[in-house]
């Protein structure tokens, strides 16, 4: 099977593409920054994504993903690129001084072809580390270390990373659900 994965993220690309395979599912990439609506709620935002990916005759598949951090009482969470972009990793680290490191990664995963719609989240706990460390992965993964590991995801092979990773585990969850809806 096909699906159109939109997003404007090819380090996303790189790791939908990877999980999907391992259920035969190909993925095509069709790069474009969705609109997304201001809600707090991950769903939302991907209702929306859907709404306006969705086309005819094809299936689509989008995400959305945040870093929920305890100490900050869940911020960044939906506004996680906004603060990626402003405050950077260094923000984020000085923000945290002497406070709770606990944090939560979340991958809200959605995909539409014509009238059928799935959704499946995915989730990992760990903590902020003190310092950056590492250099593969994107975004957050340089101060993110999963629990059940030492290290942070940008000190893991992609293959690893996906094991632990909300994204991993939002895209096998929507991988079964489409090959379900393909038994109906
Ligand atoms: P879309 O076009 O798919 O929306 P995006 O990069 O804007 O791409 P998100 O809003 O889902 O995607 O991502 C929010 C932020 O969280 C963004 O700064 C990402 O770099 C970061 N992020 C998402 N997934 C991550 C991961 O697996 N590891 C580290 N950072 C991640």
């Amino acid at each position: 099977m096909d699906v159109t994965f939109v997003t404007s993220n090819p380090d996303k690309v790189v790791e939908v593409r990877r999980v999907f395979r391992e259920y035969d599912i190909q993925v095509r990439w069709s790069r474009r920054a969705l609109p997304e609506p201001q809600s707090d709620r991950l769903q939302d935002v991907v209702a929306a994504k859907l709404a306006t990916a969705a086309r005819p005759g094809r299936a689509v598949v989008v995400e959305d993903s945040g870093l929920f951090l305890d100490g900050l009482r869940g911020f960044p969470g939906v506004y996680s690129r906004y603060v990626y972009d402003t405050l950077g990793l260094e923000g984020i680290l000085e923000l945290l001084q002497g406070k709770p490191r606990r944090a939560t990664f979340r991958t809200v995963a959605g995909f539409r072809r014509g009238r059928t719609t799935r959704i499946a989240v995915g989730t990992v706990q760990g903590t902020i580390a003190p310092r950056r460390k590492g250099h593969n992965g994107f975004g957050y993964d340089p101060i993110f270390v999963p629990r059940g590991s030492t290290r942070t995801f940008a000190e893991m092979e992609g293959p690893e990373k996906d094991r632990y990773s909300h994204r991993g585990r939002a895209i096998r969850a929507l991988a079964r659900k489409i090959g379900s809806s393909e038994k109906e």
